[in-house]
């Protein structure tokens, strides 16, 4: 085959590669779609790029044309040299402001978006948002706020924050350990989450329903698997929420294999787990000290796991694919209702969990040497293998399918 036809043959590759990722980009229904805003804020953003997006692909294709032009027209075919010339002020001049104010067309709107997305006077909902090694913790202060009723105790939960559609909330975010970036590209651009500040962004929803994202910002071995979600309901739909996270500890009957899963718990699991009204024999509360016990000094809170339908990260569905589609892809009329119904018996997809408690790390990669699986700098980055038996695992499952 000779060189011209290997080319045209590669050139054709890449043609018809670049033709597919374009086409598939398109599909009108991937959940992280940044030009499918579901709320004012992604609403601003996608209000500004569409425009703008226009503007530099015409200035591109006349750009390209040009060179296109130029290239083919002046090739070198062995003519002489042309006579060389020098100056075109009308030209220069032209071509240095006719770029600089299309750049100033575009930078007024630009600075008035980031002026009004930075703008946080008019939230209603306040949800401090903690980035670390790898997924994401949700607390909400005891506030006035988020609806009528407002939220008299303090929540805390991860992977899913779960907000009142239509109401501005209010993002503190920062990390405890390395820089993460919170991203739900349905709902607003990111925002770096930093150790030792506190970085402010506004999360609106239009409707109920759920709006995936992902950690936006390299963060270690586990990056790819530290995902998030928001689960916008209803303003009834939440007060329930709420009500429900703030309800008193349901211990399991006893003699039940959920029992002995209380148990095994208290003895493994929480000393780094928080379980609220969860108490040792002799009626003392259990609190968790994850600070002693893990690098970004925090586990996510496991009061009412089932009550969210993905763990560690987001990055494993606790609902089995059916269920799963019926919360994920229902209607905005029936979401809040089916999500509030949690992770029942039924629909309870234990495999991911049950690997997770055989073994974590090897799950979600942790450690860069799989051999070393000890403790880092003495304390573990992220869940340690902790040598259950299955036995143990079956009575933890019980227990946690329990927690909602
Ligand atoms: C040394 C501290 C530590 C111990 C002990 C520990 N965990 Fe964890 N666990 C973590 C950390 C840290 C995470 C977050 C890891 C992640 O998502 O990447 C986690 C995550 C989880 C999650 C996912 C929670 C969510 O909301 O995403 C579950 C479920 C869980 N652990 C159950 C258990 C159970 C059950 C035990 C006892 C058998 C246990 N853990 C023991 C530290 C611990
Ligand atoms: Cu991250």
């Amino acid at each position: 085959m000779t060189s011209k036809n290997l080319l045209g043959r590669r050139a054709r590759l890449v043609a018809l590669a670049t033709a597919g990722a374009v086409v598939a980009g398109c599909a009108n229904n991937a959940p992280q779609d940044t030009f499918q805003p579901k709320g004012s804020n992604a609403q601003l953003i996608d209000d500004l790029a569409r425009p703008v997006f226009y503007i530099a692909g015409l200035v591109g294709v006349i750009v390209m044309g040009v060179i296109g032009f130029v290239v083919l027209r002046y090739r070198d075919r062995g003519q002489p040299i042309p006579e060389q010339t020098h100056g075109r002020p009308a030209l220069e001049i032209g071509l240095t402001i006719l770029p600089a104010l299309i750049l100033i067309g575009v930078a007024i709107p630009s600075v008035g978006v980031i002026m009004d997305l930075n703008e946080t006077d008019d939230t209603e909902c306040v949800v401090n948002v903690t980035g670390q090694q790898w997924w994401w913790e949700f607390d909400y202060p005891a506030q006035d706020g988020c609806l009528p009723g407002g939220i008299p105790e303090p929540i805390v939960t991860s992977g899913q924050m779960v907000i009142p559609a239509g109401q501005n909330v209010l993002i503190r975010g920062t990390s405890r350990d390395v820089i993460h970036s919170f991203w739900i590209p349905a709902l607003n651009g990111k925002r770096d989450m930093v150790p030792g500040r506190v970085q402010n962004l506004r999360m609106q929803a239009y409707e109920p329903g759920i709006y995936a994202g992902q950690c936006a910002e390299f963060c270690g071995l586990s990056h790819a698997n530290m995902r998030m979600e928001v689960a916008a309901l209803t303003d009834d739909g939440f007060q329930e929420w709420v009500d429900n996270q703030l309800a008193e500890y349901t211990p399991p009957e006893a003699d039940t294999l959920a029992a002995e899963g209380e148990a095994t718990f208290v003895a493994n699991c929480s000393r780094c787990h928080q379980i609220d009204g969860l108490e040792d024999e002799e009626g003392t509360p259990l609190v968790a000290r994850p600070d002693e016990q893990v690098y970004s000094g925090a586990a996510p809170n496991l009061t009412n796991l089932m009550t969210r339908n993905t763990f560690a990260g987001a990055t494993w569905s606790l609902l089995r694919d059916e269920c799963r589609d019926a919360v994920w892809e229902a209607d905005s009329d029936v979401f809040t209702e089916r999500y509030l119904e949690g992770v029942t018996e039924d629909c309870f997809a234990e495999v991911d969990l049950r690997e997770w408690l055989r073994d974590a790390p090897k799950k979600k990669p942790m450690y860069t040497d799989p051999e070393e699986l000890g403790p880092t700098d003495e304390l573990y980055r992220g869940m340690p293998y902790l040598a259950l038996s299955e036995d143990q695992i079956d009575q933890l499952l019980a227990y946690l399918l329990e927690r909602k």
